[in-house]
């Protein structure tokens, strides 16, 4: 049987928990930190390391058969891929922030002013939603210290516990995507007995956590 290949995060937030699942689902691998790929000896499965922001189009375009990624990145990237499974690991709130003194109160009130994110996409997509023009400035990282250095009058980041908005001085403004880990795979392929034996597992992990 020719095997498939997976595309889970090399390192990062969603690497442990993607390394836990596939073992909790019986499929034995080498996980050396330094390997790019490995191969799982009991499923015809391979393994493939990345950063997350490649997962996407790397699944879209058939370079990996499935990945597991967060929705916030999947909506970001724009890719029509098919959603095989929630997983229920790495959730989290891509919210608007404002600093705590701010007297932007609703929506409404971003009229004009300037969000930075790393999410412009999705950024811009609700903003249209909500019919208010903002200018979005792009940044790669450490979004939560541009209110502080004059660079904007809010942000748009992942929150999960909100300590980091807290120690910068920030609250929260508006909730605009839920995420959490997914299963994707290439359109077209999900009916594949490899995938559908793989999902099983999965579900039966799942179903046993709760
Ligand atoms: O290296 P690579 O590109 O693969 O990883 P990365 O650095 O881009 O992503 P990583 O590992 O930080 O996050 C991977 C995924 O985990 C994200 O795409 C989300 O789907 C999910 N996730 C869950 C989070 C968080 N929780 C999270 N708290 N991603 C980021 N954060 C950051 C956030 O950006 C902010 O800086 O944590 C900070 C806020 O956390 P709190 O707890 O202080 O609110
Ligand atoms: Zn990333």
């Amino acid at each position: 049987m020719s095997s498939l290949k997976i595309a889970i995060q090399k390192s990062g937030r969603l690497n442990e928990k993607s390394v836990e699942l596939l073992k909790n689902c019986g499929l034995t691998f080498e996980n050396y930190k330094s390997s790019l790929i490995s191969t799982v000896s009991n499923f015809p499965l391979e393994i493939l390391f990345l950063r997350d922001d490649d997962i996407p189009e790397y699944v879209q375009d058939g370079i990996a058969d499935i990945g597991i990624v967060g929705e916030n990145v999947i909506n970001e990237t724009e890719v029509d891929v098919h959603y095989l499974q929630r997983l229920g690991f790495g959730k989290c709130m891509l919210k608007i922030a404002v600093p705590n003194e701010s007297e932007l109160k609703n929506i409404k009130d971003l009229e004009g002013k300037a969000i930075a994110t790393s999410y412009p996409v999705i950024l811009k997509k609700y903003l249209q939603e909500n019919q208010v023009n903002a200018t979005i400035r792009t940044i790669s990282g450490s979004v939560e210290i541009s209110p502080g250095l004059g660079l904007s009058d809010a942000i748009c980041d992942i929150v999960s516990t909100g300590g980091t908005l807290k120690s910068n001085g920030l609250k929260p403004f508006a909730d605009v995507l839920a995420s959490e880990a997914i299963l994707i795979s290439k359109n077209g392929i999900e009916h594949n007995g490899i995938i559908k034996e793989l999902m099983q597992r999965i579900q039966s992990v799942l179903m046993a956590k709760e």
